[in-house]
């Protein structure tokens, strides 16, 4: 087994695709996507456009729907909810599908969409992607990290190197060894990490601290967010 990391969409081949592909943007738009499917959401579907979500959405049954927005991290004008773990609760969402655009998230999310297998993962669900590759064991992974608008992001690589330590796989490229070897150094430290991050940061400036501990906490929901059709994503068998 082979494993691959990518710093970021653009940085991920257009060809030649793999067994499994596999999205991070632990903040936060995985990290929700998971919460969104342990709370009981029917389903997330991505978009990287507004008016695409817009227009899909309105075909679906208004009470099995909400509209979720983000840019730059703040709520986007005229939808139902924002990119906040915290807002998608049971109450929220069960039973319904959410129709989600984020800045860079859903882009990871849409570039690796023509994969056999994509899922999504954070480190709230670590134990689940773990077992879920350790029991099928595709033959190659890739691990696409969503990063800021093209460029590297330090909690996104954390997370695809807690994949890599959670395995005893090859190393597929470089990139994959020194995320290993950043989520090794700063393993119990994983929150500090977030909050030195620039997107840490950025969130930090927007009030997102409590996001950023939930973020950066392992293990708290037992989810796997599988593609289902290209671009929706519900609970997998893990
Ligand atoms: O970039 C993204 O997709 C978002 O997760 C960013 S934010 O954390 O909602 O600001």
């Amino acid at each position: 087994m082979k494993l691959f990391v990518y710093h970021t969409p653009e940085l991920t081949p257009k060809v030649g695709f793999p067994d499994c592909a596999i999205a991070v943007d632990i903040l936060r738009a995985t990290t929700t996507i998971s919460t969104a499917l342990a709370a009981g959401a029917e389903a997330v579907q991505v978009f990287s456009d507004l008016d695409q979500l817009a227009k899909t959405s309105a075909l679906h049954p208004e009470a099995l729907r909400l509209k979720s927005a983000e840019r730059g991290g703040t709520t986007v004008d005229g939808f139902d909810l924002g990119n906040s773990p915290f807002e998608y609760t049971p109450e929220m969402v069960k039973g319904k599908r959410i129709f989600m655009s984020t800045t860079n998230g859903t882009r990871a999310l849409q570039c690796i969409q023509s994969a056999p297998i994509v899922l999504a993962a954070a480190m709230i669900n670590l134990s689940s992607v773990l077992a879920y590759l350790q029991k099928n064991q595709p033959p190659v992974v890739w691990i696409v990290a969503s990063g800021w608008q093209g460029s590297y992001s330090l909690e996104d690589t954390a997370c695809a190197g807690a994949i890599a330590a959670g395995l005893d796989w090859e190393f597929g490229n470089d990139e994959a060894i020194s995320a290993k070897c950043l989520y090794q150094q700063w393993s119990d430290r994983l929150e500090d990490l977030f909050r030195h991050a620039t997107h840490g940061q950025r969130l930090l400036k927007l009030g997102g601290d409590l996001d950023i501990a939930y973020c950066a906490s392992i293990d708290k929901v037992k989810v796997l967010p599988k593609q289902i059709s290209a671009g929706v994503l519900a609970a997998g068998i893990i």
